[in-house]
């Protein structure tokens, strides 16, 4: 999506000007892992409007493949106002009904290059769009699942994109099609009524996932696999701009961290480091660390560095 965000006055209603910028927790994550030089794709679609232009060259400007993403002349690219009142106080408003990323299509999904990839990311953000959206993350995570590319899922609940009984089965269902699941404590609380870490991450095991972390933002997150088990500290925040994509800074920490064969409590800790540098900046990714400021940042904090 396109985010706007008010400037002259941090209230919608007042503001006179907005600032213009790329937001979604999908391209979000893209943007995290490419900065630390993986190899991304990021599959959607837009419109042929000049918004859709606008996220497909930032996106593709930071590195990422987008040659699987469609565009479509009948549907307009998806927009959200994002209006922080203060960084505890952050409301949006979404204008993506009818979005060209909702009538996305199983027959948008190229299968060939699914199954060429080591990791698909899906967020529950997609199946609140449309029924044609919902079908197709779930064909894209069958496919994944077929081709043995492990999938990470971050429930992502927004609230207001759909009912929470739907939200509920659905993000159900695609715990039961993941390896990986990061949802935030909420998230646990929401699909499983828990906040206890162990029965919250019991529950998602017992669903067939390999791997749960449940983020608990400034304090860190919490990991648990059939043999281990623990909490990772987080880094410590001064103040936060705005906490929005932070989850995302996470996943991308995380996943980066499989992909450079850390360990899994190591991947978590750069994960903890990378949702704390995204709160420091305004805008979804714009403080995602390339890897010489992550390596900064974790050294100068804690004294380690992975
Ligand atoms: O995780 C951050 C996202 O919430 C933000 O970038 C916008 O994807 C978005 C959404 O649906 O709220």
């Amino acid at each position: 999506m396109v985010v706007f965000t008010p400037v002259s006055s941090p209230m919608m209603r007042f503001a006179e000007t907005f600032a213009k910028n790329v937001g979604g927790a999908e391209t979000n994550v893209a943007i995290g892992l490419a900065r630390l030089g993986h190899n991304v794709g990021w599959i959607s679609k837009l419109g042929t409007d000049e918004f859709g232009t606008y996220i497909l060259n930032t996106v593709r400007g930071e590195g990422i493949d987008v040659s699987q993403v469609k565009r479509d002349p009948d549907f307009p690219t998806g927009l959200y106002f994002k209006e922080i009142r203060n960084p505890e106080d952050i409301r949006v408003s979404y204008y993506r009904k009818g979005s060209a990323a909702s009538t996305i299509q199983t027959n948008d999904i190229n299968e060939d290059y699914l199954k060429n990839a080591k990791y698909l990311h899906v967020t529950g953000i997609t199946p609140a769009l449309s029924d044609f959206a919902y079908q197709t993350v779930i064909k894209m995570m069958e496919l994944a699942r077929k081709h043995k590319v492990k999938v990470v899922f971050d429930p992502n609940l927004r609230r207001k994109l759909w009912s929470e009984e739907k939200a509920r089965t659905i993000l159900t269902e695609m715990v039961a099609l993941s390896d990986i699941v990061l949802p935030g404590i909420e998230e646990a609380d929401f699909l499983f009524q828990e906040t206890d870490m162990a029965p919250a991450a019991d529950q998602f095991l017992a669903r067939g996932c390999e791997t749960v972390i449940i983020k608990l933002g400034e304090k860190g997150a919490y990991l648990q696999t059939k043999n281990e088990s623990g909490y990772i500290e987080g880094f410590p925040v001064k103040q936060v701009v705005d906490p929005v994509g932070a989850g995302d800074g996470f996943v991308a920490g995380f996943l980066s961290g499989m992909l450079n064969d850390l360990s899994l409590t190591d991947a978590v800790r750069r994960a903890n480091a990378i949702g704390a540098m995204q709160t420091q900046v305004k805008g979804d990714y714009e403080g995602l660390p390339d890897n010489e400021e992550l390596h900064q940042f974790m050294f100068q904090q804690n004294n380690v560095d992975v």
